[in-house]
C-alpha cells in the first residue's frame, strides 16, 4: 500500500476504536440514568465498532503491513438527555461516513484498487449506521422523553444481540 493510504488506514483504525469507546461511554451514561434497553443497544453498537476496527486491521495484516496503534482520545461522559445523546451518535456516525468517503477518494487518486473495493463495505454499511439512529431518535420523539412510549422503545432495544456485521455480509 502507498505510504499516504497506510496512514489513513491506521488513524481508521482508530477512528473505530474511539466509535467503540464513546459507544461505551454512552452505555455505561444510559444505565446510571435507568435505561437498560438503550444501554444494551449501545454496547452493541460499541461491540460492533470494535468489529470495524478489527476489520481495517486484517486488512493492513493482510497486505503485508504492520497496523499502527495510536491513543485513543476520552470521550464525553455526560448528555442532556436521550435525544440529546443520540444526536450525537448521528452527529459522530456523519463524521465516520466523511472519514470514509475521504480515505476511498485517496485510493482512487493512488489508484490502490484493492482498497477502494474494500473500503465499498464500509460505504454501505455507514449507510445503514446513519439510517439506524435517525429511525431511532424519530421514534424517540415521536413518544416523547419520558413515559410510557420511552419504556415501550427501551424494551425494544433490550432485544438487540450482538452479530458481528463484518461476518454476515461482503
Ligand atoms: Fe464504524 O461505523 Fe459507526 O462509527
Amino acid at each position: 500500500m502507498k505510504a499516504t493510504v497506510l496512514q489513513s488506514m491506521n488513524q481508521q483504525i482508530n477512528a473505530e476504536l474511539y466509535s467503540s469507546y464513546l459507544y461505551l461511554s454512552m452505555a455505561a451514561w444510559a444505565n446510571s440514568k435507568g435505561y437498560k434497553g438503550i444501554a444494551n443497544w449501545l454496547q452493541i453498537q460499541s461491540k460492533e465498532e470494535y468489529a470495524h476496527a478489527m476489520k481495517f486491521y486484517a486488512y493492513v495484516e493482510e497486505r503485508n503491513h504492520t497496523p499502527e496503534l495510536f491513543a485513543i482520545e476520552k470521550p464525553e461522559s455526560s448528555w442532556n438527555g436521550i435525544v440529546h445523546m443520540f444526536e450525537q451518535v448521528y452527529a459522530h456516525e456523519q463524521k465516520i461516513t466523511a472519514l470514509i468517503n475521504n480515505l476511498y477518494t485517496l485510493s482512487l487518486k493512488e489508484e490502490e484498487h484493492a482498497t477502494s473495493s474494500f473500503l465499498k463495505w464500509f460505504i454501505d454499511e455507514q449507510v445503514e449506521e446513519e439510517a439506524t439512529v435517525c429511525a431511532i431518535i424519530d421514534e424517540i420523539k415521536l413518544a416523547g422523553e419520558v413515559g410510557p412510549g420511552m419504556y415501550m422503545i427501551d424494551k425494544e432495544l433490550a432485544q438487540r444481540v450482538f452479530v458481528d456485521p463484518t461476518t454476515t455480509a461482503e
